[in-house]
Order: C-alpha cells, then structure tokens, then sequence
C-alpha cells in the first residue's frame, strides 16, 4: 500500500516526508521534485517567508544510483529560518488559524507550540512527495495540472492581481478556487463497493486536507446541483474510431466511485488566509481579556500554491489506486499488468 508522512515545524530545522510503497526500478531525477518545490513557492500575494526560503529536496533513502529500490524514500528539505526555539510566545490565537482549537486540545499556553506544526509550510513535504508519484504516473502518460479559477471572486488575471494589491494595501487577505485535471487515468480505478475506497471520497479527502481549504468539488457539482438528470448526466456513445466515448464530462471523470476514463477534475475552495496584519478579534489567553489577534508574517493569499499542492495529493491518491490496481513490486512487473488491462479494454 501506498503512504506517506511528513514531519517538520515551520520554522524548525527541516521538513520531511517518506513515501513508503514505491515499486523498484523508477528513476528519480531531483531536480524534477525541486521545480515542483518551486512552482509552489510562487503565485501573486505570496509573503516574504518565500524570499527567504529557495526549497530544494535531498533524498536521503530508498534510491541507488538514482533508481528506486522498494524502499521508504525520505525526502529532507531544510528551513533557511531556522528560528523556532527563538521566537516569541504567540498569546492572542487568530480567528480561522489552529492557533485556538490547539491551545484548547493540547492544553497550551502559547499557539507557537500549535502553529509552528499547523502552518502551511508543512506542504512543502507534501509537494516532495506527490513530485515523486508523478514521475510514477508520468511512465503511464498519466498528467496532472492545476489553475487558478478565481481569487476574491475575481476571474482575469488582471482583476485578480488588483484584488490581491488592494487587500495587501488594507492589510487584509483572500481566498479563491482552483481546479486539478487529470489526464489519461485509465477506467476503473477505486471502487463502487467501499465507502472509504471511492475515488470520489479519496480525492475529496486529500483536497480538504491541504491548509485553509473548506470545501471540494468533483466535476461540475455545484452547478449540477440545481439541474434536471437529463442536463446533466454524461450521455454514453460508441464509434468505431473513437471507441467508447461523452460528448460532456459533469461527473468529472468519476462514476460510482471509480474513474471512467474520461478527464478527473476537481476543484478546491480556498478560505482567506487567517494571519490578518490588522488581527481580528480575539482574547489574551493568560488574561481571557478582548485582545486583537497576534499578526505573524504571511501571505496576502496562496491560492496558486495550494493548487501545486492539490496536484501532489492528487497525484499521491491517483498513484494509490493505480499500484491498488496494477500493483506489483517493480515497475516492470506493473508495467504488465496495466498493459494487459488496457489492451482487454478495447471492445
Ligand atoms: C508558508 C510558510 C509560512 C507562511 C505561510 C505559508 O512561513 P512564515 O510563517 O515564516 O511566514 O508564510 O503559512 C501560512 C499561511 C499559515 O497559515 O501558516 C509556506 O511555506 O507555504
């Protein structure tokens, strides 16, 4: 089984992640896994912590010579601001961030004890794994992309930049939308038979788990929401040339739990980053006083970045059900067995 972990403070030494479950024989170049790290620093309104830090990977296990051996693979990326014992007891807790249900479950008197593991930084580790499933999907023309839909309901880039300098400018942040599309996954992966085995469930789990994000969407659910069955559900339709084929995709590439080979897609719904440089209202934790909320350095909105790290989860469940389906030790052995499947597929 496919699994992975990740441990690490946002401003403590280093993140890291192992990937437990890769077959053998895949080569792993690194500078494919930093372009991804990169590529998640970026996006408009991201905050002064991106210039400080220049996120690489060093692979520190489950490789020889640059091929993969079975083994967990342990990814180190290391934090230039390595500060945590350093900086300074956090008492308001900010409305929206851990910051507060921490204190209360742990029973802390300071939320640097709960921020530092519940800061967004920690998806860095996550991007390091996910750039590692790719290159396992990529072998089987699997692709995953993602963009920004919107950002502070904003659409054009040009509106969208306004938005993001306007709420910089009042010291407030945004949220947004993007969409992950996933091409070539072949039919038949997850299940109709287990709840916790549909693809629809996975992906939804793995989207609401990266930082801020409240709500997903798999194809064009929302919209379908208030429609008739007829308008909405993806008519079946058979040539020669083509194969079995729609002519529409609302259900995102998912039925019944299981892909059906149409494009995945699913959309995450971002909530506005909770550090606000003017801190709402909150209480001092030692004095239980009305007190406003602590500011700690932050983005404006990180909506592009948190849809690199939608394409790593992504890319983590895809190649979850992948080896489930095909699964073997080496890549060779997979390799057979999907080729297999795929040619039975051609009715
Ligand atoms: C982030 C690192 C953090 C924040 C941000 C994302 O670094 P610092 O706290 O040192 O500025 O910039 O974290 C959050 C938005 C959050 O809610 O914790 C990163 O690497 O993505």
């Amino acid at each position: 089984m496919l699994r992975f972990l990740t441990a690490g403070e946002s401003h403590g030494e280093a993140l890291v992640g192992i990937l437990e479950g890769m077959p053998a024989g895949i080569r792993i170049d690194v500078s494919d896994i930093n372009k991804e790290l990169k590529r998640r620093q970026e996006g408009y309104g991201r905050g002064q912590r991106m210039q400080i830090e220049h996120d690489r990977a060093k692979i520190l296990s489950g490789l020889i010579k640059g091929v993969t051996i079975g083994s967990p693979i342990a990814i180190l990326i290391k934090n230039k601001d390595f500060s945590i014992d350093k900086l300074p007891a956090v008492k308001n807790p900010r409305p929206g961030h851990a910051d507060m249900a921490g204190i209360l479950k742990y029973g802390f008197n300071d939320a640097r004890c709960v921020l530092e593991r519940a800061s967004a930084r920690e998806t860095a580790a996550r991007v390091g794994v996910g750039a590692i499933c790719k290159i396992l999907l990529e072998e089987f023309n699997v692709s995953i992309i993602s963009r920004v839909l919107t950002i502070g309901g904003a659409k054009s880039e040009k509106s969208i930049k306004d938005k993001i300098d306007e709420a910089g400018k009042s010291r407030d942040t945004l949220g947004g939308v993007f969409e992950i599309v996933i091409k070539g996954v072949p039919p038949g992966l997850g299940s109709c038979v287990h709840w916790d085995r549909r693809l629809d469930a996975s992906i939804a789990e793995a989207i609401m788990s990266i930082p801020a994000i409240k709500g997903v969407e798999i194809g064009n659910a929302v919209e379908c929401s208030s429609k008739l069955g007829s308008e909405v559900h993806d008519e079946i339709f058979y040539s020669e040339r083509k194969g079995i084929y729609r002519n529409t995709n609302n259900a995102g590439g998912i039925e019944g739990g299981m892909s059906n080979g149409e494009d995945i897609i699913a959309r995450g719904y971002m909530k506005p980053i909770s550090t606000l440089m003017d801190g709402l209202k909150s209480i001092d934790i030692d004095t239980k006083k009305p007190s406003k909320a602590s500011t700690e350095r932050s983005d404006v909105c990180a909506v592009s970045a948190a849809g690199v790290v939608g394409e790593a989860m992504m890319a983590f469940v895809i190649s979850k059900v992948f080896l489930e389906k095909f699964g073997g030790d080496s890549i060779l052995e997979i390799n057979r067995n999907h080729k297999g499947y795929v040619a039975g597929l051609k009715i």
